[in-house]
Parts: C-alpha cells; structure tokens; sequence
C-alpha cells in the first residue's frame, strides 16, 4: 500500500516535531551539497548521498530511541544519523577523514557509519553483511534480558573491556537498499530472524536502482516486499518514504510491532535517487531525462516543505529563516572540519588487535595431572569449564547441540549427539539450549550473527563443521571479523572464537573433507590464528583464545581428535598457552624442521629415523599458533643448525612456509648453511584414492628424504 497524502491527524507529531523534521532533511541534503563541492574541490576523497531518502530515514530515527534501540545502517542514512544524534561536525570529520572522526577516525570512506555513544555499529563497504549482525544483536539483546547475571564485568579477560548495556524492549534497525537484498544473507538474516521472532526492523530504502541496476532486474516480480509475504511472524508494510509523516506512521506501527516482542519487521519505503548513486557515477547513461524529471516531483524537501506552508505550521519567510540556519551551521562545521588534524600515520597499526589484552603475554601453568585423553576430550573439556566460567560464552554451529527437540533428552529418548566429531556432546545437556544450539545449514549465518552478539559482548565459539565449507561465511570472515575493531579506530570489537576442523590424511576424504587453507586467515590483519598438534595444547589454546579479546580463527586437525599421538592430561580448568610460542618437540643440532598441526608427528617420526639410522640430530618446533607465530624461537634454532626445513600439510605454492622462508633468507641469510626446503601437499586437490591421497600429502618419507638432502649439503 503506498499511501501520498501527507495527514497530519493520523499522526502524534506536535509541529514542532515535524518542523524538526523538515530542519534534519534539509541539514542532510545541505551536507551532501556540501561535501559534493568539497570533493569537486579535492578537499574530500569520495562522496556517496542520502538524497531523497531523507524523509523516510529521519521517520525512523523519530519512530526509534536513540542510544536504547541499535543501528545497523548504511551509507545512505546520513538523516537517520543526523536525528540520533550525531552532529553535523561528525559527518565532516568523517568526510575530511580527520583523526577525531567518531565514525572512523580517518579509515573508512565517508557515509560509512559508525557512533559508539549512539549505538550506531560501524558499517563496512561489502553490501548486505548487515543483516546477520543485526540479527546477531537482537540475539545478543535478548540472551542479555534472559541471563541478566551475564552482563557482569570479569578482569583478566575480553569482559573488562565490554560494557554491556542491553533493554529488554530494544529493538534493532537494520537498512538496506532494494538491491542488496538479493545477497543470500539477507534471506539468511530473514530466515533465522522470524524462526526466532527476533525484534529487528528491515527497512528497505527503495530507489529502484542498484548503481544502475533497475529492481525489475534485482528482484523477481520487482517487489521485496511481495517477495517475502510467506516469512512467518514478519510484519510487512510498504509506504511512500519521501512523505515523512508517511513514512513515520509505517514505522511507528514496525516498531511497535517488534518491540511488543511479535517478530521482525520489513517496511519497504519507495524513495528516490535525485543525484547518482555516488561521486563517481554518471546517471544520465542509464536513465532517460524524463524519468530522472518524474523522480524530482516526488523529491522529499520539496513535499515537506508543501506540507508545512499548506498546514500554516511555517510561512514562507520562515522556511528561508530555516534554510540560511542550516547553512550557516553547515558553513561553520565545514570549516572546523577542514581545519581538523589528519590521523598521524604512525597510528596504522592501533586497533588492529585489542590494546588492552595480549593474548601472547596469557599464560597459567598446568594444575592437574590425570590419565591421558585425546585431543577431542580435551577440547570438549575446555568448552566445558570455560562455560562454567563465563556465562557470556555460547556455543553454536550445525549439529553442535545434543538434541535441537529438547523434549527427547528430557525425556532420555536419546542421548545426543554433539558435533559431528563429538566435540560438542554434552554441553547443551549442562548448559541449556539458550546457550548451545544448532543453525540453520548456512556458514554465514553462523558467523554473521556471531559478529553481532560479540560486538555486544557475548563470547560466541562458533563450530564450522568442516573447513571444506568456510567459504560461505568468507565476507564475514574477510570483510567484517577482522576489521570491526580497526575501521572503527577501536570504537567496536568483535572477540569471537571460529573453531574449525580441518585437514586430511583420513583415508577417502577426497576434495571436500581434507582441505586446509589456514593461509587465508594468517594473511588476513586483525585475525589469530591457532594450530594444535595435541591435546594439552589445543586445550590452553583453546582457552586463551575463547578468554582473549581478538577473533581467533581455531584450526583443529580432523586426524588428531582421537589420534595416539598427542593424548596428554588434562591440565585443569585455567591452563592457558600464550599465544606466539612455539613448542621445540624434539631438540637437535644439525637441521631445523618447522611445523604445526598434523605434520608435526610425521616430521618427528621422520626427524627419529634420521637420529637412529644416520646420526643426525633433528630440531622439530611445532609453532602451535600461526598468527602471531614464534619468530624468535625459529631464529635461534636456524641460527644454531644453519639448515632449515619449513613444513605444511597445505599444498606448497603461495603456503604459509614461503613467508617463513622469505623472512628467514631476508633476516637470518648469513647464518644459513643450506638452501632452505619445503615440504608440503602438491599444488592439486587432495584425491579419494589412498594411494593418491598418500601421494598428494607430505608423509613422514617425504620429510625424511628432505632431511637426508639436506644433511649432506
Ligand atoms: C558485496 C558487494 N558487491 C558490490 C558492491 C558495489 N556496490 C556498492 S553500492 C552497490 C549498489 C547497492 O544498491 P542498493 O542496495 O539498491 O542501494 P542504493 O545504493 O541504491 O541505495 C553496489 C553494487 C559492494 N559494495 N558490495
């Protein structure tokens, strides 16, 4: 229903209100105006508008409470902003890129929201990764309402740094234009939001194009709204978002509907897009003049400003006294800002990693010595006593809960199953189903949400059940895990813990069970990533990355969850490996073999032959964490043997070993006797076959004939 009459008795707006409202929407056209000119004048790097949008976001932000509700918006929402609270300096600041720009301080590009006070959560470029942290949030939100004790603050880990502030009637914004909900994670978002009748309001700002997409093409039937009819406890409504009262009607009924706790919301505002899509797009080769014409008679201001005059709330004069208001403060703001300090260069790597806890400096000594378990035992155990530990920690995956129909294990019709590989059993029976859960079959969904609860102050342990299938949730991964902290100059954070089995060696794995791939996290800024070869150390790892204040990326070998080698005891319920510190498995003196994970028992076996059979003394380290990885450890082994092997189960070009063996040539080249080596997968596809599969992965043969090459140089 598209409604084009302005009511003003249908509404609960005082006029003074709703000149407020005229006064945001015409601020925010001046301050697009604005910093149009300021980058035709190279005083700015790049502009993108909230024209023609103002009407329909400026509603919102009066039909929600700012710094109570959450907001997940995009660049188009410069009004929403504007009338949560953020002044017109901010956004100049943010154009100018200056070092005190509250959105970024200088990193992201204009438009890119981000206000801590305000409860505005950075926005990245990558459309459409909104949904699932919006998602995520709202989840947060509620798990906070449910568990109130949570909320408490904790020293010595990521806890001291989140302030948790939550309402029980909160209700989460999340924008989007018409053409970014065609990526899947809007229907992912979707998806779980109504199963979980989740307070988060949709709103699609429909300009009818995508750059120069047209709807008809995006969206099948060239409706969203019509599209997503069948979502259950969805509240839809369509509504003329360049009418702001319109506009604020719709909302307000959205808005009630998720905050009384009925489900999401999806209001669909047609709106129009009176300049091109951004500073570097040229309209009029996609759309005739006629249509950009006919989209001017519908232009916001103009309506409003109608509106006013016609309802005697504001003459003429005044509506010019307004104008000259607006941009004398624009004026003044302009000019503050370009006279604002740039970010000093030597600040790059702030906010990159948590400032306040190093997980390199975490560390406890074992407590307890008992039988021998494997390295699965000691995972499970870890998430269990971290659960007891802190009641922020939720745990969830595909098929990571004992039994999603809870009535079964009351019951004990079953006894659960807990992860593909076990890894999980039991936590749901002791933890509760609010806590340990299963998602739907879709990996962004999984690591999307976890960003939204983390940035809240959950500690989500996500599982991705094989690594194979990490790749639908790589824009998480890539584009929003590792750069929240950092993009928005430290103003948010997302500490979570990805746990993932990985690798091959399992006899028919083929392709799509046996990959690894850990080098697309290592080379990713922002990201820790752990390795274990066994399992005490995946247990104090495992542990200092769930308490640490970073993403850490928990690679955890297929083949060595139950595997002999690597069984140790338990080490009670606060061992913590420090981050960056390799293991020497085996000391030596003649050659230098450095490794992780599952080639760590076949280079020790190998590194034993070369000892029995030729008299040659091998060093094997075992790096246990790839990023940040020991270098000091692997520089005072090569310097005392002179010869070094750099070993990975991965396939050898482009491997983590061609970074550690460019760094030892660059840094260590005199104290190198030998060439270094590598030894690793062959560049193909891990086959079905064992004896292709034999031959396609390093064996402890392959180590052991580079270790003799090597002895003799
Ligand atoms: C994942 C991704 N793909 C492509 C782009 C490039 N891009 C930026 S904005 C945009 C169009 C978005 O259209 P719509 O969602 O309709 O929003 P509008 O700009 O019209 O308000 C595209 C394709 C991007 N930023 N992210």
């Amino acid at each position: 229903m598209i409604t084009t009459d302005c009511n003003l008795s249908a509404e609960t707006l005082t006029p003074e209100q709703l000149i407020e409202i005229y006064r945001l929407m015409v601020l925010s056209r001046r301050l697009d105006d604005r910093e149009i000119l300021l980058k035709k004048q190279q005083k700015t790097f790049f502009q993108i508008s909230g024209a023609g949008h103002e009407a329909l976001t400026v509603a919102a932000a009066f039909a929600l409470r700012p710094g109570y509700d959450w907001f997940y918006g995009y660049y188009r929402d410069r009004a929403l902003c504007l009338a949560l609270g953020m002044t017109p300096y901010e956004q100049l600041l943010h154009a100018v890129g200056a070092a005190d720009d509250p959105n970024s301080g200088g990193r992201q590009m204009p438009c890119h929201w981000g206000h801590k006070k305000l409860n505005i959560v950075t926005k990245s470029s990558p459309t459409g990764t909104q949904f699932l942290q919006a998602v995520g949030c709202a989840e947060a939100g509620r798990y906070f309402n449910r568990h109130p004790e949570a909320v408490q603050k904790h020293e010595g880990d990521y806890r001291q740094f989140k302030d948790v502030i939550f309402h029980s009637d909160e209700v989460v914004y999340c924008s989007t234009g018409e053409g970014a909900t065609s990526e899947g994670e809007f229907w992912e978002a979707l998806n779980t939001a109504c199963n979980l009748k989740l307070p988060v309001l949709i709103l699609v700002e429909d300009n009818q194009y995508a750059i120069s997409v047209p709807v008809e093409v995006q969206t099948a039937g060239g409706s969203i709204s019509k599209l997503v009819s069948g979502f259950p406890n969805l509240f839809i409504e369509e509504c003329d978002g360049t009418d702001a009262l319109t506009s604020y009607a719709t909302l307000k009924r959205a808005v009630d509907h998720c905050r009384l706790g009925k489900g999401p919301a999806l209001v669909h505002g047609h709106v129009v897009r009176p300049y091109s899509h951004s500073g570097t797009d040229a309209e009029e080769h996609y759309r005739p003049k006629c249509e950009i014409e006919k989209d001017a008679e519908r232009d916001p201001l103009s309506r409003m400003k109608l509106f006013l005059v016609r309802e005697n709330i504001l003459n003429e004069d005044q509506i010019d006294e307004l104008k000259k208001s607006v941009d004398d403060e624009v004026a003044t703001a302009a000019d503050r800002a370009l006279a604002a300090v740039p970010p000093a260069t030597n600040s790059l790597y702030n906010h990159v990693y948590s400032h306040g806890l190093d997980p390199c400096r975490m560390s406890s000594q074992p407590q307890i010595e008992v039988p021998e378990k494997t390295m699965l035992d000691l995972i499970n155990v870890c998430l269990r006593d971290e659960m007891w530990r802190d009641n922020r920690i939720v745990v969830f995956g595909q098929d990571v809960a004992d039994c999603s129909r809870e009535e079964y294990l009351k019951q004990r019709q079953v006894k659960g199953k807990g992860g593909v590989f076990k890894l999980t059993a039991g936590l749901q029976l002791e933890f509760g189903s609010d806590r340990v859960f299963n998602s739907p079959l879709a990996e962004a969904n999984i690591v999307g949400r976890a960003v939204g609860m983390a940035t809240r102050g959950l500690k989500p342990v996500v599982e991705i059940q094989f690594f194979d299938y990490i790749w639908p949730a790589m824009q998480q991964l890539r584009n929003e895990v590792p750069t929240i902290r950092w993009r928005s100059n430290g103003n948010f954070s997302c500490p979570l813990v990805i746990r993932v089995p990985i690798g091959g060696y399992i006899t028919g794995g083929a392709l799509y069970h046996s990959q690894c791939g850990e080098i697309l996290f290592t080379h990713t800024p922002g990201m820790r990533v752990c390795f274990p070869s066994n399992a005490r150390d995946a247990n104090g790892l495992l542990r200092t990355a769930i308490r640490c204040d970073d993403p850490v990326m928990f690679l955890e070998h297929k083949h060595l969850y139950r595997g002999t080698f690597g069984r140790g005891p338990y080490p009670g319920p606060d061992y913590m490996v420090p981050f960056g510190k390799a293991k020497t498995v085996k000391e030596g003196t003649d050659l230098t073999v450095i490794t992780y994970g599952a080639t760590v028992p076949r280079a020790l076996q190998a590194a034993q032959k070369m000892e029995r059979e030729q008299g040659c003394s091998v060093e094997v380290i075992d790096l246990r964490t790839l990023s940040p990885y020991d270098w000091e450890a692997i520089a005072t082994s090569v310097c005392k043997t002179g010869k070094v092997i750099v070993a990975h189960e991965d396939t050898l070009s482009w491997g983590y070993g061609a970074e550690i063996a460019a760094r030892i040539a660059g840094e260590l080249f005199e104290d190198l006797d030998a060439p270094i080596q590598r030894v690793a997968a062959t560049d193909t596809f891990v086959a079905y076959h064992p004896i292709m599969e034999d031959a396609i992965l390093p064996q402890s043969e392959d180590f052991f004939m580079a270790m003799e090459q090597l002895a003799k140089v």
